[in-house]
């Protein structure tokens, strides 16, 4: 069959990223947007091409992202947080708001958002995930995050 296929690079030359960071449980969040900036570094992403934004928390997330999308000037954006499941379902609640919240910006906004916001029932799970045993949740998220760019400026 010669159909033509679509897939996207992993280079982020050139493409412009939108990083929304919480500051709630920021031992963590630091740690993922370490990972999420090393990886458009080694993506070859340009410094000037990514743009940080800092939050109170996860619940903050999705208002930012939606300001970040309305301007239009990102290929991608990247949401990093840190929910950590304590003694009351708080957490909970906030993940499910904000997972949903952030695929409503993408589809209303047409530009990629990659959640990178992890969520972990107890501190061990975070850790995992945040530049130890599970990797780095945020270079995952930055990874996604150059792919979905690159592919969007290949599609029609
Ligand atoms: N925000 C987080 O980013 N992670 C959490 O684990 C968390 N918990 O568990 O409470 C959290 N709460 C704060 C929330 O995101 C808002 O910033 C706050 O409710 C003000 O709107």
């Amino acid at each position: 069959m010669n159909c033509k296929e679509y897939s996207g690079q992993l280079n982020a030359k050139g493409l412009k990223f939108g990083i929304v960071v919480s500051r709630f449980n920021d031992l963590f969040t630091g740690q993922l947007l370490k990972g999420a900036l090393d990886c458009l570094a080694r993506h070859g992403a340009n410094e000037k091409d990514i743009e940080v934004v800092w939050v109170p928390g996860a619940y903050e997330q999705p208002i930012a992202l939606k300001k970040l999308a309305q301007a239009g000037k990102h290929n991608s954006l990247i949401a990093l947080g840190a929910v950590i499941q304590g003694a009351t379902s708080h957490a909970g609640l906030i993940n499910a708001q904000v997972a949903r919240a952030l695929t409503q910006i993408s589809l209303d906004s047409g530009i990629p958002v990659v959640d990178g916001i992890v969520a972990a029932e107890n501190l061990d799970q975070a850790i995992e995930r945040c530049g130890s045993k599970s990797g780095n949740r945020g270079w995952n998220a930055a990874q996604t995050a150059i792919e979905m760019a690159s592919l969007f400026q290949q599609l029609p």
